[in-house]
């Protein structure tokens, strides 16, 4: 009896190859194909197969699995938010080449790139990027949406709020808290604590006071 679940990724771009390779480690999945909104027809050779408005037939038609497989925080929360609507579970693509602690726990939506650490009880919430090579020390909290950008380094008691992006190479000291929807620059250390709907960046990183002039 087969026991496949067939699954469909939502986005085609770059992150959803590295999705991608990492879903086809997991031999339970069968990946039907890609939606994106582009007119691109096939991505790491698998169809795209049309745009959001199919993903009701999809389900229809035994599609009960799905990821959503895009960078950017609100779109992929918003995505996620309507699959799930529809009906769909959403997985977790965690590669088999990251490191998870038996005592972190993972929502739903979440994608955890090949050599990433996320160490003891951790939470990582539904639909965050914990990107290549990051590091999620003990009892930090990575919000829904949120985006860990590759080679960011959070030490412990770290508290990430919904939609936070932190660039690549962004370290954290400890019991550090950062607001929701903020974004911290690459290669930024943080030594202190960002509000909510914040552009920070530098060493350390220091607030900026208009988004927009960036
Ligand atoms: O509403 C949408 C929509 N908006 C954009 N619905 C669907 N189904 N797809 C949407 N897209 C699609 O997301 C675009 O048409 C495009 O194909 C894809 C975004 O691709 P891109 O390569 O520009 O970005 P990405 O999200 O795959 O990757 C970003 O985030 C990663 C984490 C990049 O910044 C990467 O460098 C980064 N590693």
């Amino acid at each position: 009896m087969s026991c496949s679940r067939k699954t469909v990724i939502i986005g085609a771009g770059g992150h959803a190859k590295v999705v991608i390779d990492i879903l086809r480690s997991m031999p339970q999945l069968e990946i039907v194909g890609c939606i994106d909104r582009s007119n691109v027809r096939t991505v790491m050779q698998l169809p795209v197969l049309g745009d959001d408005d199919l993903l009701p037939q999809l389900w229809n038609a035994d599609v009960k699995h799905a990821f959503v497989a895009i960078g950017n925080n609100q779109i992929r929360q918003r995505l996620a938010k309507r699959a799930t609507e529809i009906g769909f579970t959403l997985i977790n693509a965690v590669s088999p080449y990251a490191h998870i602690s038996e005592s972190a726990s993972l929502g739903s939506g979440i994608a955890i790139m090949p050599g990433a650490i996320v160490n003891a009880e951790a939470v990582i919430d539904n639909y965050a990027i914990i990107n290549t090579s990051s590091s999620i020390d003990h009892e930090c909290y990575i919000g829904e949406s949120c985006h860990v950008a590759p080679g960011s380094h959070l030490s412990g008691n770290v508290h990430v709020q919904e939609g936070a992006f932190l660039g690549t190479g962004t370290t954290v000291i400890d019991g550090i808290h950062i607001g929701a929807w903020t974004v911290v620059g690459a290669g930024s250390v943080v030594v202190r604590n960002i509000p909510a709907q914040c552009l920070a960046y530098g060493v350390p990183a220091r607030i900026i006071p208009h988004q927009q002039s960036l």
